[in-house]
């Protein structure tokens, strides 16, 4: 039987490209807060697909939308209208409070949607002169694989190699509000793009105020706050949004990976109109945004969210598994820190950030029957669905403990 993964990982390195470097398990079935392999071995899943995976795989009301929507109407192109785009709109405005949306597919092209509208912002209500518009960005900062997203990395394996890079984007350091001030006092600066809590950079927490302190600046310098929360936003955090702790409304909102729960890629970028109607039919766009079968998918994913109170679910199943991880570190001396918000945590090794403890552990955790990456600079981040119970939880802090306990190198 173990021949079958190792032939399909066999297949994977000989025929993929090798731009990634998976943890060796291949798998074949997932059920809500469940993955099972090729060879039948059940998983808990602590990634979640990078939390697109909120509401726990194959969800039954999100397969539904898909599999009716599917045999109904999958594609008309934003050529014509579509009878699911307008109820979606209607509905994920008013979820969300703002006067418009725009639908695109991948997160990082809700990045570069919520770019192109900044600028276009900057040129005609801010009277930046004509290319001129800057865009600042914190360092740490991972919001997709493009050339825009890569230019405004700061980490080599992003964008070495991909230059020339796009003009116009700055960088100041994370959770620095002085930092940020002395840029925003630049009269071409358009946009601050920022993730509540930044995922690749390894599920790093700002202080408490700084979003709040970010709005605050961005209104008082009139340039937009636009929040990256394509993978803090739907409930991961354990508020619909990770800027909601702070009542700290942007300008922009991207959303992405859980906005279709997992199923393909939908994201969408919410603005008010001041922002959003400064583009104009043909300046923007793309075959599949704002697809019937998306909108199906989008609508019925946010309504799982809502209705199974899984923001709420997130925010106490956190609190407990952060309770647990700081006492388990009391008796290891393998891990250091535990950080997060809701359900998107991290644990923080205690060793060199260049040695493989980390991958060591997620092998370990692997056996004893629990999925979860490690990130650059020995972290590991612990993402479940938010669909976990409770029992589920202290089955998975049990693992864990187990796993950490008895590592050794
Ligand atoms: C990969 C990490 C997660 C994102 C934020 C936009 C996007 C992402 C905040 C773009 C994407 C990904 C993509 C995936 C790995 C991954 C990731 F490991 F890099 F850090 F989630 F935590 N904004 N995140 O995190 O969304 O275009 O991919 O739909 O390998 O690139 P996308």
């Amino acid at each position: 039987m173990a021949r079958d993964s190792n032939a399909l990982m066999e297949l994977e390195e000989r025929f993929g490209a090798h731009n990634y470097h998976p943890l060796p398990v291949v798998l074949e079935k997932g059920k809500g807060v469940y993955v099972w392999d090729v060879e039948g071995k059940k998983y808990y899943d602590f990634l979640s697909a990078y939390s697109a995976v909120n509401q726990g795989h194959c969800h039954p009301k999100i397969v539904k939308a898909l599999t009716s929507q599917a045999k109904t109407l999958t594609l008309t192109s934003r050529a014509f209208y579509n009878s699911v785009l307008g109820p979606y709109e209607k509905f994920i405005t008013q979820l969300f409070g703002y006067d418009k949306v725009l639908p695109m597919n991948t997160g990082v092209e809700g990045g570069e949607t919520a770019n192109k509208l900044a600028r276009k912002w900057g040129y005609l209500k801010k009277n930046i002169p004509d290319n001129q518009a800057k865009i600042i960005f914190a360092t740490g900062n991972f919001w997709g694989r493009t050339l825009a997203a890569v230019s405004s990395s700061d980490d080599p394996i992003s964008y070495k190699g991909f230059g020339p890079f796009m003009p116009g984007y700055e960088l100041i350091a994370y959770n620095d509000l002085e930092a940020l001030e002395s840029k925003l006092m630049d009269r071409n600066v358009c946009a601050f793009m920022v993730e509540p809590i930044q995922g690749e950079a390894g599920v790093v927490v700002p202080e408490e105020g700084y979003l709040k302190g970010v709005r605050d600046l961005c209104t008082k310098y009139n340039v937009l706050f636009i929040a990256d929360e394509v993978q803090t936003g739907i409930g991961r955090t354990g508020k619909l949004l990770a800027t909601d702790y702070e009542d700290a409304k942007p300008d922009i909102l991207v959303l992405g990976k859980a906005l279709s729960g997992g199923v393909f890629p939908v994201s969408a970028v919410l603005a008010n109109d001041e922002v959003m109607l400064c583009i104009q039919p043909g300046e923007h766009g793309s075959t599949f945004g704002g697809n019937p079968l998306a909108c199906a998918v989008a609508k019925a994913s946010l309504e799982v969210v809502v209705e199974e109170k899984l923001c709420e679910n997130a925010f106490e199943l956190g609190n407990y598994f952060r309770q647990q991880m700081t006492e388990i570190i009391s008796k290891t001396n393998w891990v250091n820190q535990v950080r997060g918000k809701g359900l998107l945590n991290a644990i923080i090794i205690n060793d060199t950030p260049d040695s493989s403890t980390a991958w060591e552990i997620c092998m370990a955790l692997k056996e004893n029957g629990l999925l979860a990456k490690p990130t650059h600079g020995n972290i590991i981040r612990f993402a479940p669905p938010l669909v976990m119970t409770k029992e589920q939880m202290t089955d998975c802090v049990a693992i864990i403990r187990k796993t950490l306990l008895e590592f050794k190198k």
